[in-house]
C-alpha cells in the first residue's frame, strides 16, 4: 500500500462537507488505491456535529481511511496536510451587507492563510466569496506559492456544459472546452465561443445566438439561486463533486480535446480570476467576441471592488 495522503477539509460538518468527505474517503478524489488521512476543521460550535460526521466515517469502515484528525484550531488541524479544501465560510446573514460578508470571510482566510503558510500544501478555496477569499489567503501565506492556490470554478463549468448539452440534445460528455471566466458570482462569463459539441464549434451546432447570449448565460449564472429556490438549501452534492473534479483536473493530464476551469492568481491584476487551463497552464489564444469581452470587463470590475473591500486584510 502507498503512504497515505493527508487531506484537510474546513467546514467539514456543513452541507458540502457532508457530501464531500465520504467521497474522498471512498477514493473518489485520489484513486481507489490511495490511502487517506482526513483532517477536519470546524468552528467550536459545530464540533458536536462534526463528532457525528466522524462516527459515520467510522461506520463506513472505508478500507482507504487510515485516520481522522478533528478540531477547531486551523494551526493544529492543518498540520501535515498536503491538500486543503477550504469549504467553511460564513454565510450571508439577514440584513448583512455584501461588504460585511466580505470582511467576515476575509478574517477567516487571514487565519487559515497563516496556518497554511508553507510550500508543501495545495489549497482549493470553495467557501464564498471564493476568489476573494483565495486572494486574502494568498496574501497571508507568503511562503505558499500562489500557483498552489485555486478557487473553485468547476461547478460553473459543469453547469455550462449541461445547459449546452441539453440544448443540443447530446450528452454532457459530448461537450468540451467550456471555459468560465472571472468571478464565481452572477457576473461570471461562460464562454460559448471556444466550446465544442461533438468536436464542432458550439455556434455551428446551436445557431440561436439569442439563446447563447441570453437564456444560456442567465441559467448558468443563476443556477445556484434556482437550486436554493427548489431545494430550500444551496447546492451541495454538485459542489462536492466539482471540488473532487478540481483536484483531479489539478493532478491528472487534461484530455487533448478539453480544458478545465479554476480561479488562479493573476499577478498583473492581483486577483484570483476564473481561467481556462490545460495541463496546468493557461490556454492561450482563446478569442472571444465583443459581447463576452464586455462581460469580462464587468466581472473583473467586480473582483477589483471585492479586493478593495478586503484591502486591510491583504
Ligand atoms: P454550510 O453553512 O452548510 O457549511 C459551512 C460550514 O463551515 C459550517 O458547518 C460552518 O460551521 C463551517 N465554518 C464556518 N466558518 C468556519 C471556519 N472559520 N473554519 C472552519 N469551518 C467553518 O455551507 P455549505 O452549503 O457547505 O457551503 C459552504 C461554502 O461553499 C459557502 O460559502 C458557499 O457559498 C460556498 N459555495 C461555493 C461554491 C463554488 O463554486 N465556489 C459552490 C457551492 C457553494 O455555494
Amino acid at each position: 500500500m502507498r503512504a497515505p495522503i493527508r487531506v484537510a477539509v474546513s467546514g467539514a460538518a456543513g452541507q458540502i462537507g457532508y457530501s464531500l468527505i465520504y467521497r474522498i474517503a471512498a477514493g473518489d478524489m485520489f484513486g481507489k488505491d490511495q490511502p487517506i488521512i482526513l483532517h477536519l476543521l470546524e468552528i467550536p460550535q459545530a464540533l458536536t456535529s462534526l463528532k457525528g460526521v466522524e462516527m459515520e466515517l467510522d461506520d463506513c469502515a472505508f478500507p482507504l481511511l487510515e485516520g481522522i484528525v478533528t478540531g477547531s484550531d486551523p494551526m493544529k488541524v492543518f498540520e501535515g496536510a498536503e491538500w486543503a479544501i477550504l469549504v467553511g465560510a460564513k454565510p450571508r446573514g439577514k440584513g448583512m451587507e455584501r461588504k460585511d460578508l466580505l470582511a467576515d470571510n476575509a478574517k477567516i482566510f487571514v487565519d487559515q492563510g497563516k496556518a497554511l503558510n508553507r510550500k508543501d500544501v495545495k489549497v482549493l478555496v470553495v467557501g464564498n466569496p471564493a476568489n476573494t477569499n483565495a486572494l486574502v489567503l494568498a496574501h497571508n501565506a507568503k511562503d505558499l506559492p500562489k500557483e498552489n492556490i485555486r478557487s473553485m470554478m468547476r461547478l460553473d463549468q459543469n453547469r455550462a456544459i449541461i445547459q449546452l448539452a441539453k440544448k443540443a440534445g447530446v450528452l454532457a460528455r459530448d461537450v468540451k472546452s467550456v471555459a468560465v471566466y472571472g468571478n464565481h458570482s452572477p457576473t461570471m462569463v461562460p464562454d460559448y465561443n471556444n466550446a465544442t459539441i461533438q468536436g464542432r464549434k458550439v455556434e455551428d451546432v446551436i445557431k440561436d445566438k439569442t439563446w447563447l447570449q441570453g437564456e444560456f448565460m442567465t441559467t448558468v449564472k443563476k443556477r445556484g439561486a434556482q437550486i436554493i429556490e427548489a431545494r430550500g438549501l444551496s447546492s451541495s452534492a454538485s459542489a462536492a463533486n466539482a471540488a473532487i473534479q478540481t483536484i483531479q483536473d489539478w493532478i491528472l493530464p487534461t484530455p487533448k480535446d478539453d480544458l478545465f476551469c479554476a480561479g488562479i492568481y493573476n499577478a498583473e491584476r492581483d486577483l484570483f480570476f476564473g481561467a481556462a487551463l490545460k495541463d496546468q497552464k493557461i490556454v492561450l489564444g482563446l478569442k472571444i467576441d465583443s459581447f463576452l469581452e464586455e462581460q469580462v470587463k464587468i466581472t473583473e470590475k467586480e473582483l477589483l471592488e471585492e479586493r478593495e473591500a478586503v484591502r486591510q486584510y491583504l
